[in-house]
């Protein structure tokens, strides 16, 4: 234990400044994928040369190669996207208010209602319910309205060239060389979004290879034109992420009164914690309409997406299926919440805590220094909020008696703002020496 967070215990600042602060809710600084701005010191042309050897050596044809890069050029607005940073993470209820409105649902259910009988032909072989099927369709494309505007060869070669993580766009690129190779869809066929996800559901190439599925026969996997094939791709990819058929996707809960925070999870993207049905049955937790929890052996994390504020969640291996599809909780909750809408349930029971504001990156980072400072070892200061900047998070809101759930508020930031500012006043002391 550090000097100052013992000096924080023993000066009983944690109980004396737990009450003066706000509520605690949301705003969660989400991970930024990691990358560096190539150097730009190759003309497109020369990298070309080079890529095109490379795609040679894996058994791609050079009429292939030909066809494929007849009109490719880098594209500025691939760039400009990729290089794009939010400033400001989006809060997981702003979020699911933009994903599943109203709009959305009702053109689900007509969906649903008129390619009923392929979905339900795709689905059943893979466990897959029509409507999680249909949620995923309408949270890519908008049910197929907008593949994204870009031609794939063109994205993942700029991408390739010149992007952040230009490593798995070459991977990517090859994959879609390959497609077009197999002849699944003609040269220019490859409609997608500037980072490369492909059609009605956005499959990477390399994902395509390994999971589209062609249903209607036709000799080709085609999930830009036949809806079978895309619901038949969809379901299988989800069958192959761990989907198990029968098992809710998203079941919201009540908690006790004397639940142990430390048992919930603000993200399931790493190894987390998982009880048994009838365990979390035992310690109180019940259905956030009343109901009793079934005392079954199936195994389920307690998820806070919003911190003990906000709404709770029982998930468990399809929601981690969804994840895998996308790997963001804000998400997986989106699809699962568009889906229970579109089989007929209701909005979440619970309210979002929506007058807390977002922490900023710049926040973040401030908050990953005082803990720090303090004592708390919240790893890399970087703004990123993860696993272990969360497990610090959790520490000090238990010495401030605070419930520990891990989740950074700006609340909690103004508080480690005051213990810093008395206990270095007090102590002196300007190390984290462990004692
Ligand atoms: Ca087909």
């Amino acid at each position: 234990m550090s000097l100052f967070r013992l000096m924080f215990l023993l000066m009983g600042l944690g109980s004396a400044l737990a009450g003066c602060s706000g509520a605690p809710g949301a705003g969660t600084v989400a991970d930024r994928p990691d990358g560096v701005v190539k150097a730009g010191t190759l003309t497109f042309e020369v990298w070309l040369e080079a890529f095109r050897a490379e795609a040679l050596a894996t058994g791609i044809l050079p009429y292939s190669l030909d066809l494929a890069f007849a009109d490719v050029a880098p594209n500025p607005d691939v760039l400009e996207r990729d290089r794009r940073q939010p400033e400001l993470t989006r809060p997981i209820w702003s979020y699911l208010a933009g994903a599943v409105d109203e709009g959305r649902v009702a053109r689900g259910r007509r969906m649903l209602e008129r390619h009923g009988a392929a979905l339900a032909v795709a689905g059943r072989g893979y466990g897959v319910p029509p409507e999680i099927i249909v949620a995923i369709w309408g949270m890519e494309t908008d049910y197929g309205t907008f593949f994204g505007g870009f031609d794939v060869v063109e994205a993942l070669s700029t991408l390739a060239y010149d992007g952040r993580r230009a490593d798995f766009a070459r991977s990517e690129l090859l994959a879609a060389l390959r497609i077009l190779q197999n002849g699944d869809v003609a040269a220019g066929g490859l409609a997608g979004s500037w980072a490369g996800a492909m059609g009605h559901t956005q499959f990477m190439p390399t994902t395509y290879l390994n999971r589209a599925i062609d249903a209607d026969g036709d000799g080709r996997r085609d999930i830009w034109g036949s809806l079978p094939d895309v619901f038949a791709s969809t379901a299988n990819y989800l069958a192959e992420a761990g989907w198990r058929g029968g098992e809710p996707t998203v079941e919201e809960i009540a908690l006790p009164a004397d639940f142990d925070w430390e048992l919930a999870e603000v993200d399931i993207r790493v190894p987390t914690i998982e009880r048994r049905l009838v365990e979390w049955r035992t310690l109180g937790i019940r259905y956030a309409d009343g109901g009793a929890l079934p005392a079954t052996e199936r195994r389920a994390t307690v998820l806070l997406p919003a911190g003990n504020a906000g709404p709770a969640f029982l998930v468990g291996a399809n929601f981690r299926a969804l994840l895998d599809y996308n790997n963001a909780t804000s998400y997986a909750l989106s699809v699962a919440h568009l889906a229970g809408r579109l089989a007929g349930d209701g909005p979440f029971l619970a309210a979002w805590p929506v007058d807390e504001p977002s922490l900023t990156h710049d926040d973040g980072i401030e908050l990953q220094r005082l803990l720090d400072e303090l004592g708390y070892a919240p790893g890399p200061i970087d703004g990123i909020v993860g696993p272990m900047t969360r497990a610090s998070v959790r520490l000090f809101q238990r010495d401030a008696g605070r419930p520990p759930d891990g989740f950074p508020t700006v609340a909690l930031l103004d508080q480690l703002r005051r213990t810093h500012a008395l206990v270095s006043g007090q102590g002196g002391a300007s190390g984290t020496e462990p004692l």
